[in-house]
């Protein structure tokens, strides 16, 4: 991944594995100039963009402002492109934009089921236990096509990969606080092929000291 720029970048998020866990990742690998902002909330909220984070700063050699974005997976695929960790094949990024976007109901359904009460937690239960067992066969299938070497595509981590570990940090953190187990469905002995993926993106070196840190927990901010 080429980091010669002389831009630098700003991810502004809370301290928390959430949604923009994928960015932090593919920033870490990069190899790029960027700092870390975790603004003071709710006190800093009228100061962004949309009221919310993440937003993803970009400054010139000069030190200025040249894009500011909000939107968590705008954000991904802008680091994804400038990166290279997107491919510059149009049906081959659809199909990793289409692997990566499978995991957004499966994040937020447990959300939703936490924070809701008796028809409804049940609905975002029952679709979350649904949703897993398809996208786990349909990424099953990608995962066996390209060989199952830890990798979605070729044979380097890339956007997909880095989008699984995040997904899986997400919602293991967030079971084991809640003392639930709507994360068991994606243990290695339930999905080995997900399990090689996880592990070969925390074998990254560059990506070592991230997950050896203190352990950012998954939050519903
Ligand atoms: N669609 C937005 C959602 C942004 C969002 O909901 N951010 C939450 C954190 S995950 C937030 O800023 N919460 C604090 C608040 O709304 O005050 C994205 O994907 O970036």
């Amino acid at each position: 991944m080429s980091s010669a720029d002389s831009h630098t970048y700003v991810l502004r998020y809370f301290d928390i594995i959430g949604i923009a866990e994928t960015a932090r990742l593919m920033l870490i690998l990069s190899g790029a100039n960027w700092t870390e902002e975790n603004p003071e909330w709710p006190a800093a909220r009228d100061q962004q963009p949309l009221c919310r984070l993440p937003v993803f700063i970009e400054k010139n050699a000069a030190g200025e402002v040249v894009l500011e974005l909000t939107e968590s997976r705008v954000i991904e695929r802008y680091i994804a492109r400038k990166f290279g960790f997107i491919s510059t094949d149009n049906v081959t990024a659809a199909r990793q934009e289409q692997l990566r976007d499978q995991f957004v109901d499966l994040l937020y359904s447990p959300i939703h089921a936490i924070k809701s009460e008796g028809d409804a937690k049940e609905y975002y239960f029952k679709k979350l236990s649904t949703l897993a067992k398809c996208v786990i066969e349909f990424h099953t299938k990608a995962l066996q096509a390209n060989g199952n070497n830890g990798h979605y595509f070729g044979d380097k981590t890339s956007y997909v990969d880095l989008a699984l570990c995040a997904f899986l940090s997400f919602v293991r953190t967030l079971a084991e606080d809640k003392g639930m187990g709507f994360a068991d469905v994606f243990d290695p002995v339930e999905v080995p092929e997900f399990a090689k993926v996880d592990n070969a993106v925390r074998a990254e070196p560059a990506l070592l000291q991230h997950f050896a840190g203190e352990r950012k927990r998954a939050s519903l901010v």
